[in-house]
């Protein structure tokens, strides 16, 4: 079973983590999530987690203190973990890192707020045996903190553990389009269902035909198509 932890001083904001699909795969026990406020590994009034950065300029950045303690709080020295670092300046996550991301025992997101997470948090557990540490970004665009990327990254990922998705069809549907390295595939054909007509607009007849050598290749045209029209913005 595939462990995530989420580390956060928003926890709630993580909630939609129990519902829906990925509530019913922790319900099933193919999955199991837990979310943890940061703000539980300090003692000052305050409960602060954030302190002026060393070398000046503007905005806070998180002290490593709580984050350490947070983290050694779930895990033990005799398990693998992969330890996820949100930040706008990580790797870009693709559907490859997510398949790489289902392989894993256990997954802790740190999900950072203000300018981010002192730097030694990755280092440290870096240097660790039983660590693999990751920074991943799900797009050039700066967020408020890492807590829907890491959401993101979980939707992405669960989908593909046996058990967690309804139909593996579908699933097989795709690994026919996204494979290795998404730089050379085609994106998906357009999708038809009922009416046939709808508001004067029909479905393509080839699709209605029967003959599914055509509507294979009428499907590959579709998708070529549309890939150079998304290639040339
Ligand atoms: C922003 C901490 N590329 C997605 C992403 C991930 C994390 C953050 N922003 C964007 C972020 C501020 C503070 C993390």
């Amino acid at each position: 079973m595939l462990q995530i932890d989420l580390i956060s001083i928003f926890p709630e904001y993580l909630s939609p983590l129990n519902l829906s699909l990925l509530g019913k795969a922790q319900d099933k026990g193919v999955l199991s999530i837990n979310i943890h406020d940061l703000r539980d590994q300090t003692n000052d009034v305050h409960h602060s987690v954030d302190d002026t950065p060393y070398g000046g300029g503007a905005g806070m950045v998180m002290s490593p203190v709580a984050w350490g303690q947070a983290i050694d709080q779930i895990t033990n020295e005799n398990e693998l973990v992969d330890l996820i670092i949100l930040t706008p300046a990580g790797k870009k996550f693709d559907q490859k890192m997510a398949s790489q991301f289902a392989n894993a025992k256990h997954i802790i997101f740190a999900c950072g707020r203000y300018e981010g997470i002192d730097a030694r948090v990755g280092e440290y557990y870096a240097s660790k045996s039983n660590f693999k540490v990751h920074e991943v970004s799900i797009g050039d665009y700066v967020l408020g903190g890492g807590e829907v990327a890491a959401m993101v990254i979980i939707e992405a990922t669960a989908r593909l553990i046996p058990g967690v998705i309804g139909n593996p069809d579908s699933l097989k549907e795709e690994s026919h389009s996204i494979s290795g390295n998404n730089d050379d595939l085609l994106v998906e054909y357009p999708n038809y269902t009922k009416p046939a007509n709808w508001r004067g607009l029909e479905v393509p007849p080839v699709l209605l035909s029967g003959n599914h050598g055509e509507i294979a290749k009428w499907r590959k045209e579709q998708a070529e198509r549309r890939t150079r029209e998304l290639d040339k913005e």
